[in-house]
């Protein structure tokens, strides 16, 4: 007795599996064609060659068919399965090409546009002329040395010989942070703070932000200062005269008029201030320079004995000179400006000028 099913049976058998394989292959020709994406592709994968697809369904039945049947039927299961897999490579790249190429037209790039300049930075106006300054001194030999805003009295006050009732002590004047603590109110405590530590020969300037309860035209509550001093054995009135001519021709013109007049500042004797012909007007008299044809510049003098004492320094053994000087007052002066408050509204109109 044969196991064998009749030669009729497996004819059937075979005809099933082949109707079987075309209408695999033919719906799945029609779920790729209009597969959009790339999960629509991986769904189909797992549909017809997933573990549990119709394709492998398909392949579980093989060993029910005789063996002879089965190599055939099996190398048909397997062509369509490669051609599958085929197809299903094909249909990701299609797609993938199709995103890419609609991604580049959404981001169509002209290559031939001109760039956006990037904003450039510059210094600011009181800051060139802090610089332009402090070249010309380092080319006389001075030094640059910095000191404190916040300040103590001494300092600030004690020490450069202004007595305790002085009015620039004043609250009114003077922001202080505690009782002898305050902003300063000029570069000079620098003079102190230096001499303290060196002995000289001593050639420094010393430029810095100041504070002072002052506000209009031609004062604000901070702007800034450069002092310079000048210390060693037999220091002269007329080597004063002559380092600040010497500035004031570098910074200025060759040929702008100067006038030494005699002032008072507590810790200089004698004292001096600097005035220039008015660079605005030439002398004829304007409001920048109140109708006088002059403005006061700076402020200077022979630094005063008590200063030396107080920094223990021999009075007898050295002299020198100091001078302080706003350089807000020279950038109005050197730009043509007649409003102090234009430099710190930060307006970049004002700025970009510069
Ligand atoms: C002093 O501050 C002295 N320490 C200068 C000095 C140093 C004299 C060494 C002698 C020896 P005065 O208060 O005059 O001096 O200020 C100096 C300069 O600062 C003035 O000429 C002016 O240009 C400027 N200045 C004063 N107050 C203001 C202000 N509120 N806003 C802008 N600039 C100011």
């Amino acid at each position: 007795m044969s196991v064998s099913p009749s030669t009729d049976k497996m004819d059937d058998m075979d005809d099933a599996v082949g109707r079987e394989l075309e209408r695999i292959e033919r719906s799945f020709d029609e779920a790729i064609s209009a597969a959009s994406d790339l999960q629509d592709v991986a769904r189909i994968r797992s549909r017809f060659l997933g573990r549990k697809g119709e394709l492998a369904s398909l392949i579980k039945g093989l060993g029910k068919m005789p063996p002879q049947r089965r190599r055939e039927a099996g190398s048909l299961m397997n062509s369509l399965k490669t051609r599958l897999e085929e197809e299903l490579e094909v249909a990701s790249a299609r797609i993938e090409e199709k995103k890419r190429a609609e991604s580049l037209a959404s981001q169509r790039l002209d290559v031939t546009l001109p760039g956006r300049r990037p904003e450039l930075g510059r210094s600011h106006p009181v800051s060139q002329v802090m610089e332009e300054i402090e070249d010309i001194f380092h080319g006389l030999g001075f030094e640059t040395a910095e000191g404190p805003e916040v300040e103590h009295d001494y300092y600030n006050f004690e020490a450069l010989n202004i007595p305790k009732e002085h009015p620039a002590r004043d609250m009114q004047d003077t922001f202080y942070i505690a009782r002898d603590l305050l902003l300063r109110t000029h570069t000079s405590p620098v003079q102190i703070r230096i001499m303290e530590q060196r002995r000289p020969p001593l050639r420094v300037i010393a430029p810095g932000t100041v504070y002072r309860r002052d506000s209009d035209l031609t004062h604000t509550p901070m702007f800034h200062q450069v002092e310079g001093f000048m210390v060693d054995d037999g220091i002269t009135f007329g080597d004063l005269k002559g380092v600040l001519t010497l500035f004031l021709h570098r910074l200025f013109d060759a040929d702008v008029e100067l006038r030494f007049r005699p002032s008072y500042f507590p810790f200089v004797e004698p004292g001096a201030e600097v005035d220039i012909r008015c660079v605005i007007c030439r002398g004829s008299g304007c409001r920048t320079c109140k109708s006088t044809g002059w403005i006061e510049i700076l402020g200077a003098g022979m630094i005063h004995p008590r200063v030396f004492t107080s920094v223990g320094y021999d009075p007898e053994e050295y002299a020198g000179f100091a001078f302080g000087l706003g350089i807000e007052r020279i950038a109005m002066l050197k730009f043509g400006i007649d409003d102090i408050r234009l430099f710190f509204e930060n307006d970049l109109r004002f700025l970009k000028q510069f």
